[in-house]
């Protein structure tokens, strides 16, 4: 019997003696799905430094390749985000097969409207008409790439604000952004729908026009019920609590989904789960408080959004998404009926024991059982080092290298 079984049945007695059913948490996990960024493949860095890594996925095949990798090992992580020109190839067609024949579907096509010389003073929001047009041209390109992926989102980012108090007029920026958005909103197919990514800084450094989840709220309302609003954790001032405005946009319908990545100072991109776990299991809380609730639609979009400079990438992302798939079953521990009984007493301490008692179980041989039930290894990261990937790739990738700062492309 492996080492997990015999931990597996002392946790799972455990959990039967506390009411919870555990046939339906292991089902729940089995039907968990989280999409990879292409870019948290390829060399990444700061504006201080791209320390390239040896075997690093050079194009988009290869990002894809690597990608099935993650799935392969965690069988949760079945599709792949795009960003568009990094992941521009000539037949997306042929990529769409060829993600096809490595198990894996595309997922959320990501616009790049903060890399062209054209969006100096923004892309939607600019004074420029040209930059305008061209903001907009290029997300109805990547609609066009989408319907040919097979991928129903296009995942809206703007780096677009300014860097100096009077540098243009707040309230005609957000006109522009309202009327460049519901252009584009107008042209999608009714199958897809528009996730609003706001971010409160960077790179503009006095204001940005999708600063906060209320501004992305408001455009989401303003555009009509295919647009929704997409959560980033590194996007909140320190001292957010990000589980509230969850809870909040889960009520109100308006949730598209997440880019998890974890931080400590700003938008640091960092491995999910790994600076602040409880806080990624505090989100997962609600988000089962409102799957639970049939009065709540819900039609979450979890795609991680990290980008690795010392780590090997793909070493991080299976700790990734292994780390998203723990925040998920603890959270599932909670006994909903006894928490909802002591918060409308008052009880306060005896509501938060409960929180954090399922906090404090330690899920990872419910996980390695789930694992094995799928036909997999118990542990994703020790199976994936186990088998030899990453020498294969160092020796047939000899990069060729690209330039030496920040993203892909930069
Ligand atoms: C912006 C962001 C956005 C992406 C980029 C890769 O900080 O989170 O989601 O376009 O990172
Ligand atoms: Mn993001």
């Amino acid at each position: 019997m492996t080492s997990w079984k015999k931990a597996y049945n002392v946790l799972t007695d455990d959990l039967s003696a506390r009411g919870l059913n555990v046939e339906s948490i292991k089902k729940a996990l089995k039907a968990q799905r989280i999409e990879t960024p292409s870019w948290g493949y390829s060399d990444s860095g700061t504006r201080f430094k791209v320390f390239r890594q040896a075997g690093a996925a050079r194009t988009t095949f290869e990002k894809l390749a690597d990608a099935a990798q993650v799935h392969k090992y965690t069988g949760v992580a079945p599709s792949v985000a795009l960003h568009i020109p990094w992941d521009k190839v000539d037949d997306y067609a042929k990529l769409r097969a060829y993600a096809e024949s490595l198990g894996l579907k595309l997922g959320a096509v990501n616009p790049n409207l903060f890399q062209d010389d054209a969006y100096k003073l923004g892309s939607f929001c600019s004074p420029d008409p040209a930059a305008r047009r061209k903001a907009i041209d290029h997300c109805l390109e990547c609609i066009a790439i989408a319907k040919t992926l097979g991928s129903n989102i296009l995942s809206m980012w703007l780096a677009d604000g300014t860097s100096s108090p009077g540098q243009d007029n707040i309230r005609a920026r957000k006109h522009r952004l309202a009327e460049g958005l519901a252009e584009v909103y107008a042209a999608m197919p009714a199958s897809m729908r528009m996730l609003v990514e706001y971010k409160f800084f960077e790179p503009a450094f006095y204001m940005t026009d999708l600063g906060d989840w209320g501004m992305a709220y408001v455009v989401c309302q303003k555009l009509g019920e295919r647009a929704q609003v997409l959560v980033d954790l590194g996007h909140h001032p320190l001292g957010t609590n990000i589980e509230q405005i969850v809870a909040f946009l889960i009520d109100e319908g308006r949730l598209g989904g997440f880019h998890f990545n974890n931080k400590k100072f700003a938008d640091d991109d960092l491995t999910v789960g790994s600076i602040n776990p409880y806080e990624l299991y505090l989100i997962f809380n609600e988000l089962i408080d409102g799957e639970l609730d049939p009065a709540v639609k819900m039609d979450v979009a979890y795609m991680i959004d990290e980008s690795i400079n010392i780590k090997p990438k793909i070493e991080s992302m299976i700790q990734s998404v292994v780390n998203v798939q723990e925040a998920y079953a603890r959270a599932l521990l909670i006994d909903r009926k006894a928490l909802a009984e002591a918060q409308l007493k008052g009880d306060v301490v005896a509501a938060e024991e409960m929180v954090v008692q399922a906090f404090r179980t330690d899920v990872r041989p419910l996980l390695a059982v789930v694992r094995e039930e799928m036909g997999l290894d118990a542990d994703p990261l020790v199976a994936f080092r186990a088998g030899g990937y990453e020498k294969k790739v160092q020796a047939e990738r000899k990069s060729a290298g690209s330039s030496d700062t920040g993203y892909p492309g930069a």
